[in-house]
């Protein structure tokens, strides 16, 4: 049975294959777009036993997805293949530039109902984000049944909110996500979309956002990543710089930091440890235009 569960939408994403614009491509690269799903990619490629668990149309580009994720080795024995409905599409163009075709989507039809059908029960982690509860009004109920059955089964929780412009507003946003996750024991969020949802800059403020949170972890993009940890009564905070890379394209680096550092925690690992980790799948990715990339890349010292 896996150790971790990742629950969010995966869409078909659309790239054109020469790094163009898709208006004009003539071939293109059809991957998966998710956020969970690639966490989860991760780590499975990692050692970690991982099931990613959501809904797909059951059509073509459901296969292709299903089939690119469980070729990380990742558990996609749960994912339901709804035949009334299709598999969400994302084209991403040149400059990180995404259009989601995925409302009315599978995943988009998940709800509390199905939670009893996972294996929350036996799972040692369940990773969830902010993108889930802004998909659709039965989304939006799944994320406190998902945080009730964890508890109930004494599973840990890690919640990355990953604000997404395109999908709601801010004030929208702001309201929903802080108690999904301060409910959570490991909150991962980006420095700066921390300001923009809750106007709080500095990573003692943003964690201030989460008093019940065990672990908040605050990524500031190419400066650093730093861990506020509670777990032990007192605050302990851990600042690691971030790593000197050439960046070809941002996307999909937040969940490569988080399958690192999850990686790392679940095996025992200390907080520089952590956030090294994280930082250093996160270097990987960004060194390519694809959102999730295979591997780990020569520098990672597992
Ligand atoms: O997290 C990186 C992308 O894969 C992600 O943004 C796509 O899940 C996605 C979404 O909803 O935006």
């Amino acid at each position: 049975l896996p150790e971790v569960l990742c629950i969010g939408e995966t869409m078909a994403m659309v790239t054109s294959a020469d790094a163009g614009p898709v208006a004009t491509a003539e071939t293109f690269t059809i991957s998966p777009g998710g956020a969970e799903s690639n966490l989860a990619q991760h780590l499975a490629e990692l050692g970690v036993p991982t099931a990613w668990v959501s809904a797909l149309g059951d059509d073509p580009l459901g296969d292709r997805v299903l089939a690119a994720i469980e070729s990380s080795g990742v558990d996609t024995r749960w994912v339901v293949r709804d035949p009334c409905a299709n598999t969400g599409v994302y084209v991403k163009d040149p400059g990180a530039k995404v259009y989601y075709y995925r409302r009315g989507s599978a995943a988009s039809r998940l709800g509390p109902m199905h939670v009893s059908g996972w294996p929350v029960a036996t799972a040692r982690w369940v990773h969830v984000s902010g993108i889930t509860p802004a998909l659709s009004e039965t989304c939006r109920a799944l994320l406190p049944t998902v945080l009730d059955a964890a508890r109930d089964a004494g599973a840990g929780v890690s919640f990355d909110v990953n604000y997404r412009p395109a999908l709601w507003s801010t004030a929208e946003a702001a309201e929903v996500l802080r108690p999904l996750a301060d409910r959570s024991d490991v909150v991962l969020v980006g420095r700066d979309e921390a300001e923009t949802l809750w106007g709080t800059p500095t990573a003692e403020e943003i964690a201030a956002l989460f008093p019940n949170a065990g672990r908040v972890v605050v990524k500031d993009g190419a400066v650093e990543a730093v861990e506020l940890d509670r777990t032990d009564g007192t605050e302990v905070v851990t600042r690691v710089p971030a790593r000197a890379v050439d960046v070809v394209e941002p996307v999909g680096a937040g969940d490569a930091f988080g399958g690192g550092y999850l990686a790392a925690l679940l095996r025992g690992d200390g907080a520089e440890g952590r956030l090294a980790l994280g930082h250093s799948l996160a270097a990987w990715v960004l060194g390519s235009p694809a959102d999730y990339r295979s591997g780990h890349g020569p520098h990672v010292h597992l």
